[in-house]
């Protein structure tokens, strides 16, 4: 399955959504993140991906993961994605807008769930809580649509 990164910067009291502005998900507010490509972990694939889409660079330790979920696209397998979350609350330059993301700060309370994949709503305040988590995703045709998911916390 194919694996991807999602990194979400976070202080206090916001959190740094992304507009993407072209590709998979496009039009939608998400996390920084993209595909690991061959040869590459996945957290350097993480820290790549900030870099690239926000001009924001960290360390290995400055990422948190704190969550794994698999999206099944039932008409559009290739679609099928295994998403690594991860939280960073330090962080080296200030986020910036690029040709793919146009970054922008939301309080914790104002996150624009509907203008986000469907499925940020039920695991995003998880995240916000500190809880880890695993979850799995099924969309229906278009994949605008949950047909059922499960989301499981994870103590370790
Ligand atoms: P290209 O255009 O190949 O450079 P790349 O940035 O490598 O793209 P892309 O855009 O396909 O990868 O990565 C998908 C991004 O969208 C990843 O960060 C994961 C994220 N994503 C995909 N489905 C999601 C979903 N249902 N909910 C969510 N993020 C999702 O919050």
């Amino acid at each position: 399955m194919r694996q991807v990164t999602l990194c979400l910067l976070l202080t206090e009291d916001k959190i740094l959504l992304a507009m993407k502005k072209r590709g998979f998900g496009e039009g939608k507010w998400n996390g920084v993140g993209g595909k690991v490509q061959d040869g590459e972990s996945i957290e350097e694939a993480a820290l790549r991906e900030m870099e690239e889409e926000i001009g924001v660079r960290a360390k290995s330790h400055q990422l948190d993961k704190i969550g794994s979920i698999k999206f099944f696209f039932e008409k559009k397998p290739d679609w099928n994605q295994e998403m690594h979350v991860f939280i960073i609350r330090e962080w080296e330059g200030e986020p910036q807008e690029s040709e793919e993301m146009k970054p922008q700060w939301f309080g914790h309370q104002e996150i624009p769930f509907k203008d986000m994949w469907v499925d940020d709503q039920y695991w995003m305040p998880r995240a916000l809580r500190g809880e880890h988590f695993e979850a799995e995703f099924y969309f229906k045709e278009d994949g605008d649509e949950l047909e059922k998911w499960e989301i499981r916390n994870v103590f370790s």
